[in-house]
């Protein structure tokens, strides 16, 4: 699927559906034949709903990443471009082995955090994304209670002091990011985000429903596109959890 810019390719796909929730993809069996059965099932009955797939590293030690793989292809034939959250934050040689094999999946965007720094870590990262025109996804603040120990830790650049997540987000922007990822559960957080990233890039909030965000708040407040997991899978009715929270989203 990628061969437009990741930005381009879920405005294109967004404005298909209408919507802007990416479904979370986080479905758990021990049985691999089921649990691929029932992510191929989940996507086909939710894929009018929504604008793309974030798969986490769980299903990933799950399945193994030749069958991921397939779920990507099957989102693929379904016009949604899929996203590895992988988290990626380690050093150079050992993200690039990740990246890689991701990118061989067919994955359109990777999620890493920006912990590492560039120089022999996210470096490894935008590079192999650049040449394969895939994505690269920032966090920038997590949607946990604890998430604020660290994210509004104050720091010093040069004179000035500011709060890790600003910087994350400068990260973000100077390193040409095609997004950050911060919790639908901070919607001033988000907002402040919006103000630094202007229109540069999309705001990806997870943390909406089970964890208690608002999805309307988030998207008043400057977020792009909402990642919502339990909310729809873990309803009784994904389909019909999928259409409710779209139509409440209008
Ligand atoms: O809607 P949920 O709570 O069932 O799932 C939320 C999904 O978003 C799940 O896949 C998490 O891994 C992810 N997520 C968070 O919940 N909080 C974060 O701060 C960041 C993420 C995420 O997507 O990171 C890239």
């Amino acid at each position: 699927m990628a061969t437009l810019p990741f930005s381009d390719i879920m405005r294109v796909a967004s404005e298909r559906t209408r919507s802007r929730i990416v479904l979370a993809l986080d479905l758990q069996n021990d049985d691999r034949e089921a649990l691929t059965e029932r992510c191929n099932e989940t996507l086909e009955s939710v894929a009018k709903y929504i604008c793309a797939v974030k798969i986490n590293r769980q299903l990933v030690l799950a399945l193994g990443l030749p069958a991921v793989s397939q779920i990507v292809r099957e989102a693929h034939e379904q016009s949604l471009p899929a996203i590895m959250d992988a988290k990626l934050n380690d050093v150079g040689h050992t993200n690039s082995f990740m990246m890689e094999a991701y990118v061989r999946a067919g994955f359109d965007a990777v999620i890493a955090s920006p912990i590492t720094g560039w120089e022999g870590g996210m470096d490894a990262v935008f590079e192999i994304a650049r040449r394969e025109d895939r994505g690269v996804l920032l966090l920038a603040y997590m949607s946990n209670p604890g998430a604020e120990h660290f994210y509004s830790m104050i720091t010093r650049v040069g004179d000035e002091q500011r709060p890790i997540f600003e910087s994350f987000t400068q990260m973000a922007i100077e390193w040409r990011a095609d997004g950050v990822v911060a919790g639908a559960t901070r919607p001033e957080i988000i907002k402040r985000i919006r103000s630094l990233v202007g229109s540069s890039m999309e705001i990806y909030s997870p943390g909406v429903g089970t964890q208690g965000g608002d999805g309307r708040r988030a998207l008043c407040n400057g977020a792009d596109y909402l990642i919502v997991g339990r909310t729809i899978y873990g309803a009784e009715n994904p389909s019909i959890a999928a259409r409710d929270l779209y139509e409440s989203m209008k």
